[in-house]
């Protein structure tokens, strides 16, 4: 009886845990784990807008130090606004806590960023046309704060 009680108490952790385990953050088709597997860089280039006839961000899924920076260089945002946040597929959210800026204007622009997290970002006029990445900051945030 109590191997039996046991083991349903193992059996309803374990169908606790395991949606969470599997609940790995993914922002704009940038998975955490794929992010992480690329090498640490303490500068990211990121090129916008139309590159070989696609519209992209090039890379899309990049990885940083923290106190690394970013740089997008592109077609300018007057006509690529950048914006913080995700798009799911069917529209866009942006995300008021991203340490990544609106961008109405310019060509170049370079970003410090210091917080660990997976952050996402859009084209407010491209996002469904392909214009979304994300840059992992920092290791793998998956369980370091929380499951967000
Ligand atoms: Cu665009």
């Amino acid at each position: 009886m109590k191997t039996a009680r046991a083991y349903l108490v193992f059996a309803l952790a374990a169908l606790c845990v395991a949606p969470l385990a599997a609940a790995e953050p993914v922002i704009n088709a940038c998975s955490e784990s794929a992010a992480a597997a690329i090498p640490l860089q303490n500068n990211v280039q990121i090129q916008y807008g139309f590159i070989d006839g696609v519209l992209k961000y090039e890379p899309s899924c990049t990885h940083l130090n923290p106190g690394g920076s970013i740089t997008f260089t592109g077609g300018g945002f007057g006509g690529h606004p950048l914006r913080g946040g995700a798009y799911n597929g069917i529209g866009t959210t942006q995300d008021p806590a991203s340490p990544i800026p609106a961008k109405d204007s310019g060509t170049n622009f370079t970003v410090t960023l210091n917080k660990q997290g997976l952050f996402g970002f859009f084209c407010n006029f491209h996002a469904s046309s392909g214009m979304s990445g994300a840059i992992l900051v920092g290791s793998e945030t998956l369980f370091a704060d929380g499951f967000d």
